[in-house]
């Protein structure tokens, strides 16, 4: 297969006029006659007119209104045109039933869709589909479907067809196109500037129940754009539409969103706390990419973190707003640990801004959207406030309808601050986490801290240069008073000290506040400390970092020396668990245990080969020691977050039910599951019924409650996913891999809805003990379904083959398990370039 470099980039050497498109709808037989008008550019270096195009059957192709015979390839054509503005025009045929991939116009449920992101307008017609060619689109859409959509606003419609017409210029990634049987949520929205926008929500008739949620997140949404960027919608309307089939969350086509159903609709019967959570952070996000994405493009895919990692930053800034900022910063350091850094420190390991792939689907990673996101975060905590929405203002002036680079972002802000940001820019081409290791002195009033940088190589990049990191510090006092509050500290050598004068005595240092950068701090600290500091740290982040880091050395101590759960930890839990002056969700988020995963990464950075079925049992037992020590208090606390009045899915009633959840778990472990039978029972919303059937189900004590679950709620996909991803998740780990077995057999299980193959064999590769059983049951199911899978759908396999990333990690004959199914996947004939590519890097 063919690699990509971004060395190699040149531009197009046409400029794109205009784009007039009709769609002649048949379930097997779609016609797309393309009108393009293309001018050469003067100066262009390349003159070759070849355009993209995949799977379409060529009709005819004219220039200038007469026949031409183009020359086809695997990938394209190419043709000989004029040395002045033309019109390229084609008719070609494309089958959007037979596409399962999801990728270019598909069918879902009998409804018409498209996914062009990041290369799949190239299967709709031929067309130079590339990020950095932009122009205005004219659609028109012939066929007997009830609604019929495409971006931009809509220009007329009458019996049998629709038409659209988008005049903002974008890249064809942007295209897209929706007719079906929907029925809409709409409302409207008065932007700042006073303009009207009508916004509707697109479901299948029977959600339009769950459309409220999401129709008030985009309405915030845009407020809070209008409010804290200065950004405005730009057209009449602004249509959503859910689909059940969709490779991922969402896509931000312009004017025209497309949400997998998960993503967008909710109700309290069928929808939980973090459902709620994620959907208004998606709504968000692909709001926002109205003006980070769309009006201000990626110039080439490489770039695509320019718009994802700004997206991601920008959404999460809203999140923080709506909610509750520190839990919001919790939760994403939880994140980022668990997805970006074993990818970060394994063999699938690239830069924020990759510099080569074969296959772009492939990068769409949590490096380039969350590290992304988190080297945004670093530079505005660099600069400071109002120097950052100064540069992004310069950045949204200068390069407003343009395809940009990751160095055009770089330079709003050098040339805005005046600052050289080019060692800061390391943060894009160096992949890896940085190490910071810290010592410290005091003497004679005077606190310093040294630390040292240093990142391991990744594969292809040997050497790595310091960082520039920004070091967030506050100093308490040994009674807990903050004596020096947060500072933050400009790291930019590989070893670097700051010194703290005038201080009466040694101070208890809070380092790394609120996640102040994307690494892994390393300091030799004692228990009794960290105690302090989860006790009296003024940080909500490195407050509950200390108790992190005390749950995780118990369970290393647990697993590597068959110790007993550390007693002082437990007294600390027991005695923030009970502190009702602290935020629910805080407290929740204290007690919730670091994953099995991050036990055996932290084991396997001490040098010690981790056992899946040890770190388990030291799970286990950890878990039934701090119920049974917390066990008089339990049934208090537990009622205490029983919320009153009608559900609610803020931060305030999330939080408690967090806590709740929390707390259920406890007590089930030493009440035989009788509260939470009572609780599933009385449950009149998901967030409670769900978390009673857990734990019920993970107490083995549930099979009646999960038959109810399943009458009740058959009918309805969404929730049905999370009865299936229940079953995985909370079966015992020698039971895992037989329960997701039986579950690919089940009437309702189908490989070709992505949510449902998640459901079941995403939480078989999360399920750490279960999918790591010593006999490789585990693994030769995962890899079972992923072959099966390539042959439909390559995106999502590629995508889930990363549940064998961390093979480097466990024993000899679990690495040659794995390695064993990695072969076979990859000697499969007809692999995709997708899974090809994912599965050769992990092998490497
Ligand atoms: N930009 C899309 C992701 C497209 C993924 C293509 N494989 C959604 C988002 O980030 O908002
Ligand atoms: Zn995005």
């Amino acid at each position: 297969p063919e690699t990509f470099y971004l060395k190699d980039y040149t531009p197009f050497g046409f400029d794109v006029d205009s784009v007039e498109l009709i769609f002649r709808l048949a379930p097997d037989t779609t016609r797309v006659l393309s009108k393009i008008h293309f001018t050469p550019k003067p100066d262009a270096a390349d003159r070759t007119f070849f355009l993209h195009g995949e799977q379409l059957s060529l009709i005819s192709a004219r220039i200038d209104g007469a026949e031409v015979t183009p020359e086809l390839t695997a990938s394209g054509l190419t043709c000989d045109v004029p040395d002045q503005p033309f019109v390229w025009g084609a008719e070609v045929e494309i089958n959007p039933q037979a596409n399962t991939a999801l990728e270019g116009l598909y069918m879902s449920n009998g409804m018409y869709c498209t996914q062009c992101e990041a290369e799949g307008f190239r299967k709709i017609t031929y067309y130079p589909d590339r990020p950095d060619v932009m122009s205005t689109f004219s659609v028109r859409i012939e066929g007997d479907e009830k609604v019929m959509l495409s971006n931009g606003n809509p220009v007329d419609t009458g019996g049998g067809f629709a038409e659209w017409h988008d005049p903002w210029p974008k890249p064809a990634y942007l295209f897209a196109l929706v007719a079906g049987d929907l029925v809409n949520h709409p409302d409207r929205f008065t932007t700042r500037s006073g303009k009207e926008v009508l916004l509707n929500i697109w479901v299948r008739p029977g959600d339009e129940h769950k459309c409220d949620f999401g129709m008030n997140a985009l309405k915030k949404s845009m407020a809070w754009d209008e409010e804290v960027y200065g950004r405005e919608y730009d057209l009449d309307v602004f249509n959503i539409v859910a689909v059940d089939d969709f490779n991922m969350g969402a896509m931000e086509n312009k004017g025209l969103n497309i949400f997998n159903s998960s993503c967008v609709l909710a109700s309290p019967e069928t929808s939980t706390d973090s459902n709620f959570e994620r959907i208004e952070a998606i709504i968000a996000h692909e709001y926002f990419h109205n003006w980070t994405g769309n009006r201000i493009t990626c110039r080439d895919w490489f770039q695509l973190c320019l718009k994802e990692g700004l997206t991601v930053y920008r959404d999460a800034q809203f999140t923080a707003d709506m909610r509750s900022a520190p839990v919001k910063r919790i939760e994403d350091a939880i994140d980022l640990r668990a997805r970006q850094f074993p990818e970060d420190n394994g063999p699938l390991a690239h830069p924020v801004r990759p510099e080569s792939f074969q296959e772009i689907n492939n990068f769409y990673t949590a490096t380039v959207y969350e590290k992304g996101a988190e080297v945004i975060g670093m530079l505005k905590r660099l600069v400071g406030d109002a120097a950052y929405y100064t540069a992004v203002d310069l950045y949204f002036d200068r390069h407003d309808g343009q395809a940009c680079t990751i160095e055009d972002w770089i330079k709003v802000f050098e040339d805005s601050t005046g600052r050289d940001l080019q060692q800061f820019k390391t943060w894009y081409s160096q992949a890896g986490t940085p190490r910071l290791k810290v010592s410290e002195t005091f003497a004679d009033g005077t606190y310093t801290l040294t630390f040292r940088q240093s990142t391991p190589p990744t594969p292809g990049q040997d050497h790595k240069d310091p960082k520039v990191i920004p070091i967030a510090v506050g100093l308490l006092s040994a009674e807990g008073a903050e004596l020096v509050p947060t500072t933050v500290l400009e790291m930019t050598q590989a070893e670097q000290s700051f010194s703290f004068e005038g201080l009466d005595a040694q101070p208890v240092p809070s380092i790394l506040r609120d996640f102040s950068a994307p690494v892994i701090l390393d300091r030799e600290t004692s228990a009794q400390e960290r105690a302090f500091l989860l006790a009296h740290d003024t940080d909500p982040f490195t407050r509950w970092e200390a108790g992190r880091e005390l749950a995780k050395a118990s369970r290393i101590a647990m697993v590597k020396d068959g110790a007993s759960p550390d007693a002082a930890y437990l007294e600390a839990l027991k005695t923030l668990v009970r502190d009702d002056t602290l935020d629910p969700a805080f407290r929740a988020l204290v007690l919730s245990p670091p994953s099995e995963s991050e036990i055996a990464q932290a084991l396997a950075d001490q040098g010690v080969t981790p056992d899946p079925d040890a770190i388990h049992d030291a799970a286990e037992t950890f878990a039934q020691t701090l119920a049974q020590s917390l066990s008089d208090s339990l049934p208090r606390l537990f009622a205490a977050t029983l919320v009153d009045g009608p559900y609610q899915p803020d931060a305030i009633g999330a939080g408690s039910r967090a806590l709740n959840g929390r707390l259920l778990g406890l007590l089930t472990r030493i009440d035989g599951g009788e509260a939470a039978a009572r609780q599933y029972e009385e449950a009149d919303n998901m967030t409670v019924q769900n978390t009673a059937l857990a734990c019920l189900l993970k107490a083995e004590k549930g099979e009646s409650q999960s038959r109810a679950f399943f009458e009740q709620w058959q009918d309805d996909r969404l929730v049905m996913d999370k009865w299936f991803a229940l079953q995985v998740a909370t079966a015992r780990p020698e039971r895992a891999p037989t329960v997701a077995a039986e579950l690919t057999k089940h009437r309702l299980f189908t490989i070709k809805n992505p949510n449902r193959f998640r459901a079941v064999m995403g939480a078989l590769s999360m399920n750490h003990a279960g999918f790591h059983q010593a006999d490789g049951s585990g693994y030769r199911l995962l890899a079972d379904q992923l072959i099966a899978l390539d042959a439909l759908n390559p995106q999502t396999t590629a995508r889930m083959c990363t549940a064998f990333q961390t093979w480097k990690r466990y024993d000899d004959a679990r690495q040659a398990l794995m390695l064993a199914e990695l072969e076979r996947i990859k000697s499969t004939s007809g692999l995709s370039r997708d899974t090809n590519e994912m599965v050769s890097r992990i092998l490497d």
